[in-house]
């Protein structure tokens, strides 16, 4: 008898599992249908498409279970596709049916004025009391239950949150007797989510426990009002380069224009191919935890050698992302080395399942590289509109959701003369501002063109190429490298985030070159991007991420501030 956890047997739950045991609740996993008689309170955290966790369900012949579960009146705490599924259908898959507990459909958010999918920390507003000041939450979706009190109001009596996005509200939490449902993701939601679940674990269960139907539970849906602008923050995310030191031990390192070695005195005797040593600024697990304390909204960790060989031999890295999600509630993303992969003894691993292995350590989402470039080169060479399902974005979409997949783009100038140039990409041409700040981009021109391997390979493909491609596969945000500007402490690359911008839907994360606070202002300003993530100036303890939200703050940029 106690907690028990469901898992469909696909998205990634590690993280709930650590934020019980971060909590001091012990559970247990369902994995038979009898266990659900034994259940005395079930938490279902949901993550990827509808279609996959009810089918999932149904093969395990966990789906009825699962309805006579919530409907003996015993606590049930659905997260995310775990709240979706009460809902009768999602336009998402419409060949499947969720347990229509709660009487309306689950529909796409409107893309013609936003981002989608709705990813980042916004606040869930209690609609019963709405004084009290709201909490802020990770959300990552983008199907959702509309908020309706005209057209479905018995459905519409379900909510006990909204949230706003763009110009649409939709039912962000459900309470009704037994039933308490999130759509946003409280384990990856900071100290905030983590009281969420503590709250709801330590209510007596018999409080927990009641009717959906008894009318005590009927609420009446008022009406809302659209505010101004949404909740919706931007995300400050701190990004750590992992790789061995000379001596073999896994540090965090960080290179200007992508060379992490130290540099080595003019006239040097030693080898001046390879620099000196490889920078040290820290252990990932320490920094980590370090940068989740002190506000960071997400965690980026990227094996930056991984390239060169397979990363499931590289046992280290997975043992830091383990480390590094016992300690992080917010989401954790690694990158590196995401394609299919041979081991040295010769066995095959697919990209998804190196991405599956990063799951179950605790990654959130993973971040595809060199293979993404690929797999673009491929779609454009096919001059077909959809890819062909095999793919390391398309596999891992498919199992896991896009929103686990973000393709990190490490793009470089390359410089042409305005005047007399006839090459590739000449619609994508960027001419330097002559009041730019860089005297340097002052008079010139330059397209971006895609790097591999660490920016060792530069490729023809230009990065808007790239972004476009990238997003027909299947990935559910972009983050944007500037070779020209890591480590260099210039300010972001406005132009290239401004051209991904425009080239996409799906959210964009801004990267290298943030030197002070006042770089995020400028970048969020200028280009529209999601989040900012920087690494040098956190390392060096230069700028705290207090400071950059607070700065931001000053100058009318939403972002999350109470983290404690
Ligand atoms: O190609 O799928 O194996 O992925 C490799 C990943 O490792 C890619 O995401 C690539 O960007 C990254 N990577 C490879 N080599 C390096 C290197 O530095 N030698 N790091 C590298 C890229 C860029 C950012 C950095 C920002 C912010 N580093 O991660 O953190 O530029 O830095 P700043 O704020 O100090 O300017 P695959």
């Amino acid at each position: 008898m106690g907690l028990y956890l469901l898992d469909y047997g696909a998205g990634n739950v590690q993280s709930l599992a650590n934020s019980l045991s971060k909590l001091g609740h012990s559970f247990t996993w369902i994995s038979e249908p009898a266990d659900f008689h034994k259940a005395t309170s079930l938490i279902f955290p949901g993550v990827g498409a509808f279609e996959t966790a009810v089918e999932n369900l149904t093969k395990k012949g966990l789906l009825e279970p699962l309805r006579d579960y919530i409907q003996s009146g015993k606590p049930y705490f659905g997260i995310c596709i775990g709240l979706q599924v009460l809902f009768q259908s999602s336009t998402e898959s419409p060949n499947f049916s969720g347990l229509g507990i709660v009487p309306t459909t689950i529909d796409r958010f409107d893309d013609s004025d936003k981002t989608v999918p709705h990813m980042g920390w916004s606040s869930a507003d209690i609609i019963q009391t709405p004084d009290v000041e709201p909490a802020y939450y990770y959300f990552v979706h983008s199907y959702c239950a509309k908020y309706s009190p005209t057209s479905h109001p018995e459905a519409a009596g379900w909510a006990y949150t909204t949230t706003q996005y763009g110009g649409e509200i939709f039912i962000s939490s459900v309470r009704k007797g037994n039933v308490f449902g999130t759509q946003f993701h409280p384990e990856k939601s900071g100290a905030a989510g983590l009281a969420l679940i503590d709250n709801w674990l330590r209510t007596p269960e018999a409080e927990r426990s009641a009717g959906i139907s008894k009318p005590e539970s009927i609420r009446p849906a008022p009406s809302l009002s659209l505010k101004p602008r949404d909740n919706l923050t931007k995300r400050i995310i701190a990004c750590m380069d992992v790789r061995s030191d000379d001596n073999g031990n896994l540090v965090v390192t960080k290179g200007d224009q992508y060379d992490v070695r130290e540099k080595l005195p003019s006239g040097s005797s030693m080898q001046v191919e390879t620099g000196g040593a490889v920078r040290n600024l820290g252990k990932p697990v320490t920094l980590a935890s370090k940068y989740y304390t002190a506000g960071a909204d997400e965690i980026c960790l990227l094996n930056i050698t991984s390239f060169r060989h397979s990363p499931l031999q590289d046992q280290p890295m997975l043992a830091v992302v383990r480390a590094a999600a016992e300690s992080v509630f917010v989401p954790l993303t690694i990158g590196g080395g995401i394609k299919d992969t041979v081991d040295p003894d010769g066995r095959k691993r697919s990209a998804l399942e190196v991405a599956s292995e990063y799951f179950r350590a605790g990654a959130d989402k993973v971040s595809v590289g060199s293979d993404a470039v690929y797999a673009a080169e491929k779609l454009l060479a096919s001059g077909d509109n959809h890819g062909d399902g095999t793919s390391s974005i398309e596999t891992i979409a498919h199992a896991y959701g896009r929103q686990a997949v973000v393709v990190s783009i490490d793009p470089r100038r390359v410089y042409v003369d305005a005047a007399t140039y006839d090459g590739p990409h000449k619609d994508e041409l960027i001419y330097g501002s002559p009041d730019s700040v860089l005297e340097s981009d002052r008079g010139k021109c330059w397209w971006y063109a895609c790097t591999v391997s660490g920016g060792r390979e530069t490729r023809s493909i230009s990065a808007c190429q790239l972004a476009r491609a990238v997003e027909i596969l299947g990935a559910g945000e972009i983050l944007v490298n500037s070779i020209d500007r890591d480590g260099t402490g210039l300010g972001f690359d406005s132009d290239l985030l401004h051209l991904i911008k425009g080239c996409v839907k799906v959210p964009v994360v801004a990267s290298s070159g943030a030197g002070k606070k006042e770089h995020f202002v400028q970048v969020f300003e200028q280009t529209g991007v999601e989040a900012a993530l920087a690494a040098g100036i956190f390392h060096r303890s230069e700028v705290g991420i207090d400071e950059v939200k607070e700065c931001l703050e000053r100058n009318n940029i939403q972002v999350r501030t109470h983290v404690a």
